[in-house]
């Protein structure tokens, strides 16, 4: 039913074969025979999830599940109407099993690990990937390994890691450092790598483009918004978009729009240079540490993403971040860690700019819980206030100004 194909030269693999780049260093891609996937909408009646749509997933056994996915798609009114937008959506990404969007990728991904009889897995990680990790490690009995950059992990994450019981090494070094080690140790060792540069991952993350559309009644939004990092959910959900294209689910794919930090902003740079690929940046750095990221692994297919949808992608600095996370808090009840907010915080921008219309519809994904990150929100927000326990204080402080 499917195989591995390099992006760039096309040698074809099994899936049998463990392997993640091809052997001329190009990324890989699950290539499905679409003459035998026949799905209709009346196949896809029924609550949102990510094994729902498992007839366009390369598994064949039993998942490894937590019940991932099915995520609340919520209109943000309040915020639309005040950048004189009509139909903005938020998929809240957040609300997954461990807190991100990550889980939709680790259950394809470590269910594929017991498919291959792989005995450990193992990632790098700015944090949200070794928490999945770890929790679907945890539920399908095999060891994890994860590498997290020293001092530069947001501490629900980490604690994650811990309670879940991976083996959790701290590099001195960023993520960029962390990832090439880890797929040393994975080569070495025969761990079986579950970063994004492992294309099982994305099939998983494809699901958000399913998600989106189904609860549209299989319509697709004008664009895409979300945060990029690795770049890996940017392809993934382009990906998702162009399938239900393919199988006449719907009618057109959205403009996928990526959102960077200023201070790690690679895609953009290529994207607004017109180069055909990245050049790494040395010393990322951002308050959103999620995508505190140099040298995303999967830059080649998001800028074919990007370039192919019609998008565009954008910087935001990290004051424009902060305010989109209190904005969505406070505004619309949804509360997002700060790498989610730049999906906002980019909207906000490219309408300001003018780059979006405003009858546009646009769905802007929030990739995890703002619970991910609270030593974040406790630094950026007023401190509660102590008082004594009496009507008089509590009133004195209710009131005051
Ligand atoms: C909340 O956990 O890279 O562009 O190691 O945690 O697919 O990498 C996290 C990435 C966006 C970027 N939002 O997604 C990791 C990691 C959140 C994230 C991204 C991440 P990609």
């Amino acid at each position: 039913m499917y195989h591995l194909e390099c992006i760039e030269c096309h040698k074809k693999y099994p899936e049998t074969e463990v392997i993640y780049t091809c052997t001329c260093g190009g990324l890989l891609d699950v290539i499905y025979d679409y003459s035998r996937i026949h799905i209709t909408k009346k196949d896809l009646t029924g609550p949102l999830s990510v094994w729902k749509y498992r007839a366009l997933l390369p598994i064949s056994r039993e998942p490894i599940s937590l019940q991932e996915g099915g995520t609340p798609l919520y209109r943000i009114d309040r915020i639309a109407k005040n950048l004189g937008l009509k139909d903005v959506y938020v998929k809240h990404e957040g609300m997954n099993p461990t807190g991100s969007f990550k889980d939709r990728g680790m259950t394809v991904g470590v269910t594929k690990a017991l498919e291959l009889g792989m005995k450990t897995v193992a990632c790098a990680s700015t944090g949200n990937t070794s928490a999945s990790l770890a929790v679907y490690g945890a539920r399908a009995g095999v060891p994890a390994v994860v590498l997290l950059p020293s001092g530069k992990v947001a501490l629900g994450k980490l604690a994650q890691a811990l309670m879940h019981g991976a083996k959790v090494l701290s590099i001195r070094g960023n993520f960029d450092d962390a990832l090439k080690l880890v797929r040393d140790l994975c080569d070495r060792e025969g761990f079986y790598l579950l970063n994004s540069v492992n294309p099982y991952r994305l099939e998983g993350q494809k699901t958000i483009a399913f998600e989106i559309a189904d609860k549209l009644g299989w319509n697709a939004p004008d664009r895409i918004i979300l945060p990029v990092g690795n770049a890996g959910n940017i392809t993934a959900i382009y990906k998702g978009f162009k399938e239900l294209k393919n199988l006449g689910l719907i009618e057109r794919v959205p403009k996928m729009t990526g959102i960077q930090a200023q201070g790690a902003s690679p895609v953009v740079a290529a994207i607004k240079n017109n180069n055909p690929a990245i050049t790494p940046e040395k010393h990322p750095e951002t308050v959103a540490t999620a995508i505190r990221i140099g040298n995303p692994v999967n830059s080649i297919k998001a800028l074919k993403a990007i370039r192919e949808s019609g998008g565009t992608a954008e910087t935001v600095t990290d004051e424009e971040i902060i305010r989109a996370q209190h904005e969505l808090a406070y505004m619309e009840g949804i509360g997002v860690e700060p790498a989610s907010a730049s999906s906002i915080a980019g909207l906000r921008k490219l309408v300001e700019i003018g780059v979006i219309g405003n009858d546009e519809i646009i769905a802007c994904v929030t990739t995890g819980h703002l619970l991910k990150d609270s030593e974040h929100v406790l630094s950026v927000c007023p401190k509660p206030i102590e008082i004594d326990a009496t009507i008089e204080a509590v009133r004195k402080a209710v009131f005051s100004k």
